[in-house]
């Protein structure tokens, strides 16, 4: 019974649980907004988890990382001032790194603690904050899009936690009207949207705000294996102005120049992978077309 309450007692999936094998606890502290844990896992090397939730593997992280950076990126044509809300290991970061067109990519992270701890425990993704366009922000993003000036940016990518903690106004409809007037007409946001599976509900209520405030909305979907039913995915939005079409590359990964030397090669995200991402199971398509 005490297992139950604590393995099957999160809002986010009541009544089910994804065991990882804890061979070591390497780091655990209580920051400002939650409880912070690293640890080495068995058969997925080390481990960031927030509150309780799972959020990368070292295992695992490419395919979220490459996935919400290079949908949006790759769909726009010459992106030059990128903006994150939340991502503070620095993966997303990385990703947008490989394009040479970014100009500026500006960080908004809440919690300076998993910023610390990102750099300490998994190198490989805090690299993304040694490019000299990163513009480091710590505070709520709420705040910081309310105060951000309007179309300055030609993509938003959300890497948010799931909206149970300090991310839970990052789902409400203000927030989605600052990122729409923070982005330049044409701009596009790239916003984490939990599992099919689990959260039919959240993706709707995503969807159909998203529909009341930008032009053109989409979902898209990947697999990662650590995440909540096995898949997470995104609703990508685009505003008044250019047409977007998501589903197309228009500025394929491919002719990417790899300037960026220091960055390991790309694991998962390809043009392929892109197209494929916005095929929906037929129950989903019926959900999404009839909002
Ligand atoms: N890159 C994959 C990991 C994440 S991290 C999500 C980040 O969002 C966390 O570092 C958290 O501190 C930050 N965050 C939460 N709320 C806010 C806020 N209001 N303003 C700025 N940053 C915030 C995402 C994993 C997805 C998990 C899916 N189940």
């Amino acid at each position: 019974k005490k297992g139950e309450a604590v393995y099957f007692n999160n809002p986010m999936w009541p009544g089910e649980a994804h065991s990882l094998k804890v061979e070591k606890v390497l780091f655990k502290d209580k920051s400002d907004y939650q409880e912070v844990l690293v640890f080495e896992s068995a058969t997925y090397g080390k481990v960031l988890v927030l509150d309780g939730i799972v959020q990368l593997t070292e295992k695992d992280e490419f395919a979220y990382q490459e996935m919400i950076a290079h949908l949006p990126l790759c769909s726009t044509p010459s992106p030059k001032n990128v903006l994150v809300v939340g991502g503070g290991d620095g993966g997303v970061l990385r990703e947008i790194s490989r394009h040479s067109s970014v100009e500026v990519i500006d960080i908004c992270e809440i919690d300076k603690m998993v910023i610390d701890v990102s750099k300490k425990f998994f190198p490989e993704l805090a690299v993304g904050f040694e490019d000299p366009r990163v513009q480091l922000h710590i505070g709520d993003a709420v705040e910081f899009l309310r105060k951000s000036p309007a179309g300055k940016y030609d993509a938003i990518i959300v890497d948010s936690s799931d909206p149970v903690g300090p991310a839970l106004a990052l789902v409400e409809k203000p927030f989605f009207e600052t990122l729409a007037r923070a982005l330049k007409p044409g701009g596009v946001l790239c916003n984490m949207a939990e599992s099919m599976w689990l959260h039919t509900h959240l993706i709707e209520d995503m969807i159909s705000i998203c529909r009341q405030t930008f032009k053109n909305v989409q979902y898209a979907w990947s697999s990662v294996p650590t995440y909540p039913s096995g898949v997470i995915g995104f609703v990508l939005c685009s505003t008044e102005g250019p047409d977007v079409d998501f589903k197309n590359p228009i500025n394929p990964i491919e002719k990417l120049d790899g300037a960026m030397t220091y960055i390991r090669e790309m694991k998962f995200y390809n043009s392929d992978m892109h197209r494929a991402a916005f095929a929906l199971p037929t129950f989903l398509r019926r959900e999404v077309a009839s909002l």
